[in-house]
């Protein structure tokens, strides 16, 4: 059986990493078997940072260089992550879940399905509470919305439950978790999300 294959994507600097850092050992007490691929512009900045915070055994985790805008990779030309996922797959015999962080792109960025089964994005309380009132496709199409840094709500003049009110709005009603991802606020919901969307009998 092939891993289930999510998406975590979203502006630079919203909390991607932060959120896969608090979601590691959530999904690892529920037993998943999971590996983690991030993509960067040029580096292999994230892939080193979660090799080296101990939570996931380092041959884990693949980086990606993009070489251009994070979109093409997850959603134009995806077949090198395509093959970064085989490659951890075979590695890995029993790998039931493989996560893809996208580099830090804008609010049209959206993930191929030939790529992943589901997909989240990440926006944060700091970027502005008019992030959801504009619409942009990564906001609107993603299956699961994650509003992180609630934390920094009260210092940065933002209303917390009315923009998590016009979130769930622009999306109709479809899912949105808020997240505080450096205290792990939220973060056991996120898992219960994912575990429901593509791995089912946790
Ligand atoms: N206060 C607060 N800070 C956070 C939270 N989540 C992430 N951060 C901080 O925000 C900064 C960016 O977090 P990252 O996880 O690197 O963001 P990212 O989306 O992966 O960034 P790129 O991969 O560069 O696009 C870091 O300094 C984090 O410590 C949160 O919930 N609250
Ligand atoms: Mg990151």
């Amino acid at each position: 059986m092939s891993a289930a294959r999510i998406g975590i994507g979203g502006p630079v600097g919203a909390g991607k990493t932060a959120l896969i850092e608090a979601l590691i050992p959530v999904l690892r007490a529920r037993r998943v078997d999971l590996a983690v691929i991030t993509n960067d512009l040029v580096t292999a900045e994230d892939a080193e940072r979660l090799r080296r915070s101990g939570l996931i055994d380092p041959a884990r985790v693949m980086a990606v260089e993009a070489g251009a805008c994070p979109h093409t990779v997850i959603r134009e030309d995806p077949t090198l992550n395509m093959v970064a996922g085989d490659t951890l797959e075979a590695a890995h015999p029993g790998l039931e879940l493989l996560i893809y962080e996208s580099g830090g792109d804008n609010l049209a960025s959206t993930f191929s399905l030939d790529l992943v089964d589901w997909w989240i994005f990440v926006i944060d309380v700091a970027g502005g509470d008019d992030i959801p009132r504009k619409r942009g496709p990564g906001v609107l199409r993603c299956d699961l919305l994650v509003v992180n840094k609630v934390d920094l709500a009260p210092y940065v003049g933002v209303d917390l439950e009315q923009m998590l009110r016009e979130a769930i709005a622009v999306r109709d009603g479809r899912p949105v978790i808020a997240t505080d991802a450096r205290r792990g606020a939220g973060i056991e919901l996120v898992a219960d999300a994912v575990i429901a969307a593509v791995l089912f009998d946790r």
